[in-house]
């Protein structure tokens, strides 16, 4: 009893020890910037997107829509912004989409709660279609209206980093196969072949390649364990996106590499058949390679390399205790 009692504590210990450890390096992706006057993340997304997929951008990279708190957040991020782009202004997670007038943060508090500057005039529902909100490089806020495609910012806390070790990333629901020493994610939300795409590299991975029959046997297996059958909706079951698809010059993965030279290039029966009209890559749920049309929405695999993330870190996990 006592020993188990000791065996459960220290592993408590051990888990603490390791998310603080990570902490302690602060780092969560190499593209966010940490400000230690907030103990938060930020980038500063340059391609222009809505608000709404703006919103996304930042959940798919593990972050949020920035929402300054108060002044002194406000202002570290004018100054990171200053420093390094020319943006008169950028979209913030502050929107009066749900009811008409009334300005939340994307977590549902009133602005009031948080950093709430507006601009003289503002905000003032031009033409009746202005319900989403930018900030503006002289600190004040303004209503536009959320189809205008704008850069924007994405915020992490420190506090809420949390570390998958084996994965070496910050993404929790990354599993890590020893015998092919990669992660891989299952993705449940069907999505067309390029949206997948883009899913998977925000997410610091990218589109499972297979290079092995040991991979597709272990991409087989996660597909037949991953609950499909929850999932409702219209898109086509059976196949699964990966990361290859035909070029001018004939079927290749999304690293370059030729199909037949990647390690595995077993095609289901008959496949390929689609011609230009099939030209996205995926694998049937048992395994075999099969082209189809690009808009169709499927389950997807992403694959991580691990260390890709902290590569130009100087430590790594447990060098540093
Ligand atoms: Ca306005
Ligand atoms: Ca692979
Ligand atoms: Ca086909």
């Amino acid at each position: 009893m006592f020993r188990q009692t000791l065996f459960i504590s220290l592993l408590f210990f051990l888990v603490v020890k390791i998310s603080h450890s990570q902490r302690e390096k602060k780092f969560f992706r190499k593209d966010y910037k940490y400000i230690e006057a907030t103990e938060s993340f930020y980038k500063i997304h340059t391609i222009h997107k809505t608000w709404q997929d703006a919103k996304d951008v930042c959940a798919m990279e593990g972050a949020t829509f920035l929402v300054p708190e108060d002044q002194g957040e406000a202002n570290a991020v004018l100054a990171f912004w200053n420093a390094t782009q020319p943006y008169s202004w950028v979209y913030i997670g502050v929107s009066s989409l749900i009811v008409k007038g009334v300005f939340e943060t994307v977590e549902g508090q009133p602005i009031s709660d948080v950093y709430s500057n507006w601009g003289p005039g503002e905000p003032n529902d031009a033409n009746g279609e202005e319900d989403c909100v930018i900030l503006r490089r002289d600190g004040t806020l303004n209503d536009v209206n959320c189809v205008n495609k704008y850069p924007f910012v994405c915020k992490k806390t420190l506090d809420s980093l949390e570390w998958n070790i084996k994965c070496d990333m910050p993404n929790m629901d990354y599993v890590f196969n020893e015998a092919l020493g990669k992660c891989y994610k299952f993705h449940l939300d069907p999505r067309t072949w390029r949206e997948a795409y883009a899913v998977c590299s925000a997410e610091s991975s990218y589109l499972a390649i297979i290079d092995s029959q040991a991979e597709a046997d272990h991409l087989v297996k996660i597909t037949a364990e991953a609950p499909k059958d929850d999932v409702q909706g219209d898109f086509l079951r059976g196949a699964v996106h990966l990361g290859f698809h035909k070029r001018k010059d004939g079927w290749k993965t999304i690293r370059g590499t030729k199909l037949e030279n990647s390690g595995y290039s077993k095609w289901g029966n008959q496949q390929p058949d689609g011609g230009d009209n099939e030209t996205c890559g995926t694998m049937f749920y048992n395994g075999h390679l099969n082209d189809l049309k690009c808009d169709h929405k499927c389950f997807f695999i992403c694959e991580h390399d691990v260390g890709s993330l902290s590569n130009s870190l100087d430590f790594k996990f447990g060098d540093d205790e």
